[in-house]
């Protein structure tokens, strides 16, 4: 029997929660390499040369490594929850596009030249305000169950939410801040936040999900 595809991924990395989340759900089962961004292994950049996690890379050999693909790949196996049928692709662009950038500027602002964080963060509150909107009267995108577009976006407004979080808690988000809420403290979020030391070359991996 071929052996569970390998999981390279990286805690705190949010294309990687949205990863892993995915394939938590479907209950596929994988070996997971955790990863140090700074000391990446030489077999994850072989697989995959861009070096950006997550990457699977299955036992034939077969190498995914863009974090939406591994969501579809994960639930077209298994999508117990029916998550495929809330999939909103132009929101999910404009968070992986415009708001990620948004978010990147008001998190590393030196890094990028900025001399403050007004411009990003206005423009990152925009997209958090057009959520907002979207989730009137409904605890999820989805409805009254999380679904694709929810979980492939909160951990970017999660990160978001986390640069400051005083000025976060100060705007008037009342949809968003119960939803990103109800998202962190739920059984599927705190499962995926498992620690693991980092792998290396050699190493046995971790089962993920964790055997129940
Ligand atoms: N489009 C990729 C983006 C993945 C990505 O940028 N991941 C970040 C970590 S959150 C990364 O690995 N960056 C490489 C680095 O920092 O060296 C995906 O969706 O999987």
């Amino acid at each position: 029997m071929a052996k569970p595809p390998i999981l390279y991924s990286f805690r705190r990395c949010p294309y990687a929660m949205r990863a892993r989340m995915a394939i938590a759900v479907s209950g596929v089962q994988t070996r997971l390499r955790e990863v140090l961004l700074r000391d990446k292994p030489q077999s994850m950049l072989d697989a995959s040369p861009k070096g950006t996690v997550p990457v699977l890379v299955r036992d034939d050999g077969g190498v995914i490594d863009e974090s939406i693909d591994v969501m579809d790949w994960a639930l077209a196996q298994n999508d117990p929850q029916g998550w495929r049928e809330h999939r909103d692709d132009v929101l999910i662009a404009a968070n992986d596009g415009p708001f990620k950038q948004a978010l990147d500027h008001y998190k590393y602002p030196t890094r990028y030249d900025l001399d403050d964080i007004q411009e990003p963060r206005a423009k990152g509150l925009e997209y958090l305000m057009e959520i907002d909107r979207r989730l009137d009267g409904k605890p999820y995108l989805a409805g009254s169950a999380p679904g694709y577009t929810d979980i492939a976006i909160f951990p970017f407004v999660r990160q978001f939410s986390m640069v400051d979080s005083k000025w976060f808690a100060e705007q008037a988000l009342t949809n968003l801040k119960p939803w990103l809420a109800r998202l962190l403290e739920s059984e599927l979020f705190q499962s995926i936040m498992h620690k693991y030391p980092q792998w290396r070359e050699g190493e046995q991996e971790a089962d993920f999900p964790e055997a129940a």
